[in-house]
């Protein structure tokens, strides 16, 4: 375990009081959890964190989580409950969902789901219940499933299975989530994935639109976890309108900087959408959750049964700490830190690219940057082991008609949220750049025992790893994480 930097002093404010005292609390009960608690605060201040999809929520988001909402049962939604004794969750899903609403411009807001992957079921079956079940009830006289036959029921059970999906292939920097096999999409959605063209690495709209007339797909999702690019969602509606499907943006990832207006206009996936889906977690800088949003009314009563269509009691400590994070997002200063956000990306690629890094498709204009890590000789294995090694933490990542494979993959995925909320600036990223390429460049892929290359193996000297953390600990003591917590 890492052990708290002994130049850290205890502070007197609200939050180290409430940290304190929570501890204290925990540890009378197994004091081994209340150790690992700090040893994970520990590890997060002593490491640059650089996971495109990670962020540090402020003390009120995480306070905000630990208490007596957890306790309490309220499936159902705000005054309709499956259970007595909800008036509290009530006001604050209610609000959670108001904020969301004045944040992101939307007329409807369900912030119940418990993840990214739940607020994607949520939306799918919302689809497959507006666009599928609600006709087929219709064509039989029916108001509920209950009352379908036997045989109606199975035929309409086949149905769900037989509808298509459309979203961004996984090494182009789609999601699981978006129809792939191994996830529950892919199971339930047939299937086609569009790419991005070779040479660019951008999204090809025209290719798009191709696959969408020929597949002619119920849903077409856009929205990525590793692509560095903004995509227009005026054209993709333009495309689903023109062959009849729902567009339904994935927002995950970016929903930060459309929060903060980085992203705006046809760049804005609300007034083009139809639905749209997000976590709360990574450049929203809230709870770990999701939500869905929308302006079609004619959706939203279907979104409404996300439970009990693919959720549970809702985590009303979660939604709590989401009202929380929702309002400040909507303090001007978040629309600040959203394009330092932005700015700190393309820093980091400017940095990376000047020191011999390949950068897909030769920039950023999001929060992610996606390095080739073959331009430094390696695979994103051995450059994500040896980044880690050296106290930088980053996820290696598919790149775009990658020939090393999920597993092995040849690049490295970065992201600037985190560190920009420390208050690192677009000096300090060209400082990360070097820390990081100075590891990239000294790391010398080794052989397997049978003599051919390793995919794995690397040989770093102990100097060169100690010099990366030497630099990382002045960086990150310039930027400290929680300073209102200090040292507990
Ligand atoms: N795991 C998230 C990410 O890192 O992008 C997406 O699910």
């Amino acid at each position: 375990m890492t052990v708290q930097d002994p130049t850290l002093t205890a502070v007197e404010t609200p939050e180290a009081d409430a940290y304190r005292a929570a501890l204290e609390v925990i540890a009378a009960a197994e004091p081994t959890v209340a150790d690992h608690i700090r040893g994970e605060l520990d590890n997060q201040r002593s490491q640059l964190k650089l996971i495109a999809s990670e962020n540090y929520a402020s003390p009120a988001v995480l306070l905000a989580m630990g208490n007596w909402f957890s306790d309490k049962y309220a499936e159902g939604t705000p005054g309709h409950r499956f259970y007595a004794g909800c008036e509290f969750v009530d006001k604050v899903e209610t609000l959670a969902a108001d904020h969301a609403k004045a944040l992101f411009g939307a007329d409807y807001a369900y912030v119940q789901p418990h993840s990214g992957i739940d607020a994607n079921l949520v939306a799918f079956w919302s689809v497959l219940a507006q666009r599928v079940e609600a006709p087929f009830l219709t064509g039989h006289d029916a108001k509920h499933v209950n009352d379908l036959t036997e045989a109606e029921w199975e035929e309409l059970r086949q149905s769900f299975g037989n509808q298509r999906m459309i979203g961004m292939s996984l090494d182009a920097g789609g999601h699981l989530t978006h129809g792939f096999r191994p996830n529950i999409s892919g199971k339930l959605f047939d299937q086609r994935s569009y790419g991005v063209d070779r040479d660019t690495e951008m999204v090809d709209y025209d290719a798009v639109a191709a696959l969408a007339r020929e597949f002619k797909p119920l849903i077409l999702v856009a929205g990525y976890s590793a692509h560095p690019r903004k995509i227009n969602f005026a054209t993709m509606r333009e495309i689903a309108d023109e062959v009849g499907a729902t567009l339904m943006v994935d927002m995950a990832h970016f929903a930060g900087l459309v929060a903060g207006k980085v992203f705006t206009g046809d760049f804005d996936p609300l007034p083009n959408a139809h639905i749209v889906t997000s976590t709360t977690h990574k450049s929203l800088r809230g709870p770990r959750g999701g939500i869905v949003l929308s302006n079609q009314p004619e959706l939203t009563e279907f979104i409404d049964k996300g439970c009990p269509m693919v959720l549970g009691g809702p985590l009303s400590h979660v939604m709590a700490a989401k009202a929380v994070a929702f309002a400040e997002a909507r303090q001007p200063s978040f629309a600040d830190y959203a394009q330092r956000v932005v700015d700190n990306a393309a820093a980091l690629a400017e940095g990376i690219a000047k020191r011999g890094g390949r950068i897909v498709t030769g920039g950023t204009d999001n929060h992610l940057v996606l390095v080739d890590v073959r331009s430094f000789g390696l695979t994103g294995r051995q450059a994500e082991t040896a980044l880690e090694s050296s106290g930088v933490i980053v996820n290696r990542n598919s790149i775009p008609f990658d020939p090393n494979g999920a597993w092995y993959t040849s690049g490295i995925r970065l992201g600037t949220p985190a560190l920009t909320t420390i208050g690192m600036d677009t000096a300090d990223m060209d400082d990360v750049a070097e820390i990081l390429c100075s590891v990239l460049q000294n790391a010398t892929p080794t052989t397997t025992g049978a003599g051919a290359p390793s995919l794995a193996k690397f040989d770093l000297s102990d100097e060169v790893c100690n010099t990366a953390r030497t630099r990382s600990a002045a960086l990150l003591a310039a930027n400290p994480l929680y300073p209102q917590i200090g040292a507990l």
